[in-house]
């Protein structure tokens, strides 16, 4: 129903406004002569023009002509009596209500068509019980929606199913420009290609209010992501206020007042996620990317050398010392019991070896530790400490690509995040699975990069499983993340920046491996960008054209 056509041409547009708006209200009028439908003899059915953009691309989707009128009061979501109920699909319930009926911030009650047949009533069936619980990697998000009046029903395993389910009908559901709420009968049988589809988003370069942050989810839950990967802290600030290490915050944030994470913050997004089935894995980077932890933690860091004397700088975690060893765990042990999720990213990327060479005790500790001038083993033993010590209090982790290159020997079940161009994607991708790890791939979905025009093909075309190697190896990629990082980010064009693009990332990692026409996928992304500024949020343009409902 909206329209943002590549035509140049403004005579071009508005004849197509005008044949769309006509087209519309005709397809609406116009009577089905096949009387085959099953319906009560007093109702006709109505055929309308087929719909379905629904992004990212179910596995199974069949819209018919037929179609169905809703009305605000007449219409309701139930659970099924053999159903699991829970607060998760409780509160989804409220959400997607409002999200069907609220034009422009207010519940407009749709016109309602005498000629059609009405939905009345959505049916849920969850099978597994679902109060209280949080996601995980081997979560089901598997769904069957089925839309015939008066009755549809959605069928799920988990919660999560449900979410993703009823992200789909509200997905069918459109406005006529005359004020008529429609939905197509229709089928869809549906569950994600990957696991594992994230957003990362860098709190340490600018601080981003949680506000902007819930705002990011509900655009993650709109286009059925399941991981909010949290770069929390790193070299530029410490917003994240530690409880067993307040003076992190206190030294190491912004403005320890305003540019601060609480526990009750972090709660806050904790809860907001799950009730959208989205993971919060949070990211404490070390030993490099750490500057900011050195005024509240002194002694984390190590001294840089100019000759035989400090020269003030510090900079990476120090390796040498048994008490960075006991921060570290101190740490963890709060991050486990602070963050539910079974996983922790723990970084490793981009460490410079220079200071650790200046500094004469390191290289003491190197010959006490037979590492010669190898700094990788350095690194290595770093970084074997910090993987056993997360092991110890409970927790899996996910590291940067480095930590495999530099040669560390990791756990049989740690997951390897790829995000360098170089050595090239599918020799990196091939080298982590072949060593039997679990690979997510990011180096193609940095959208912090951007330029003039229309870039998000290059996201779309981006296939994680392009690399050589065997159905085992390909078993082991789990999914992949679009990257936010944030030096040139901030509240103020957080969102605008990801959407749509990262709707192309969506569409890769959740539907079929076949789904790759950028020409259809265009029909999808421009209704999804006018979905996401129809419900609130400032998703940016792709090119020129109009939305049937905009902002104020
Ligand atoms: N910060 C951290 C960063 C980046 C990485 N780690 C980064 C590198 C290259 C680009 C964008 C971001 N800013 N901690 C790499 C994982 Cl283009």
């Amino acid at each position: 129903m909206t329209s943002t056509p590549a035509a140049h041409d403004p005579n071009k547009m508005a004849v197509l406004r005008r044949t769309q708006a006509v087209f519309s209200v005709l397809l609406v009028l116009f009577v089905s002569p096949l009387p085959c439908h099953n319906v009560p003899a007093y109702q006709k059915p109505v055929m309308v023009q087929q719909t379905g953009k629904v992004l990212p691309k179910p596995q199974m989707l069949t819209v018919s002509a037929e179609a169905y009128t809703l009305a605000m009061s007449g219409f309701k979501f139930t659970y099924g009596s053999s159903s699991q109920m829970c607060d998760i699909v409780d509160q989804a319930f409220r959400r997607y209500y409002d999200l069907i009926f609220v034009v422009d911030g207010v519940k407009k009650a749709p016109v309602v068509s005498k000629d059609m047949s009405e939905l009345t009533e959505l049916q849920i069936m969850v099978k597994e019980p679902c109060t209280g619980v949080y996601p995980s990697l081997e979560s089901s998000e598997n769904y069957t929606l089925t839309v015939a009046a008066p009755m549809g029903t959605l069928v799920a395993d988990s919660a999560w199913g449900v979410l993703r389910g009823l992200e789909t009908f509200s997905q069918l559901v459109y406005r006529t420009d005359d004020g008529m709420i429609i939905i197509n009968k229709t089928t869809v049988d549906d569950f994600p290609r990957f696991a594992h589809r994230g957003i990362l988003l860098d709190t340490s370069r600018h601080f981003i209010p949680i506000k902007y942050i819930k705002q990011n989810l509900d655009a993650m839950a709109y286009n059925k992501f399941n991981v909010f990967h949290w770069h929390i802290v790193d070299d530029p600030s410490f917003p994240y206020q530690s409880v067993a290490f307040p003076d992190l915050s206190a030294k190491g944030a912004f403005n320890p007042y305003t540019h601060l994470y609480t526990q009750e913050d972090v709660k806050d997004v904790i809860e907001y996620s799950r009730l959208r089935g989205i993971r919060v894995v949070p990211e404490f980077d070390t030993p490099g990317h750490t500057a900011s932890w050195g005024a509240g933690l002194p002694g984390f860091l190590t001294p840089c050398y100019d000759g035989s004397a400090p020269n003030g700088k510090y900079y990476a975690a120090n390796p040498m010392l048994n008490t960075t060893y006991d921060y570290m765990t101190k740490l963890l042990q709060e991050i486990k019991d602070v963050f539910p999720d079974k996983y922790v990213h723990l970084g490793g990327d981009e460490v410079s070896f220079n200071c650790w060479k200046s500094n004469p005790d390191i290289t003491k500790f190197m010959e006490k530790m037979g590492f010669g001038t190898d700094y990788s083993k350095l690194e290595e033993y770093y970084i074997k400490n910090i993987l056993d010590i997360t092991t110890s209090v409970g927790r899996d982790y996910i590291v940067w690509q480095e930590v495999l290159d530099n040669g560390v020997q990791v756990a049989k079940d740690t997951v390897v995040e790829v995000w360098r161009r170089k050595p090239p994607v599918p020799t990196e991708m091939a080298r982590v699975t072949a060593k039997g790890l679990r690979a997510i791939l990011s180096s193609c979905w940095y959208l912090n990069r951007i330029s003039y025009g229309v870039d998000w093909g290059q996201y779309y075309t981006c296939e994680p499983l392009n690399f050589t190697g065997t159905q085992a190896q390909k078993d082991l990629v789990i999914g992949g993340e679009a990257c936010m990082w944030g030096e040139y980010v901030d509240g103020t064009n957080l969102i605008a920046r990801l959407w749509p693009r990262a709707s192309a990332v969506a569409e890769r990692l959740w539907s079929n491996k076949d789904v790759t026409s950028m020409a259809d996928a265009t029909v999808r992304m421009d209704e999804q960008r006018c979905r996401m500024v129809r419900r609130g949020l400032n998703a940016e343009p792709l090119h020129p054209g109009f939305c049937q409902f905009e902002y104020d």
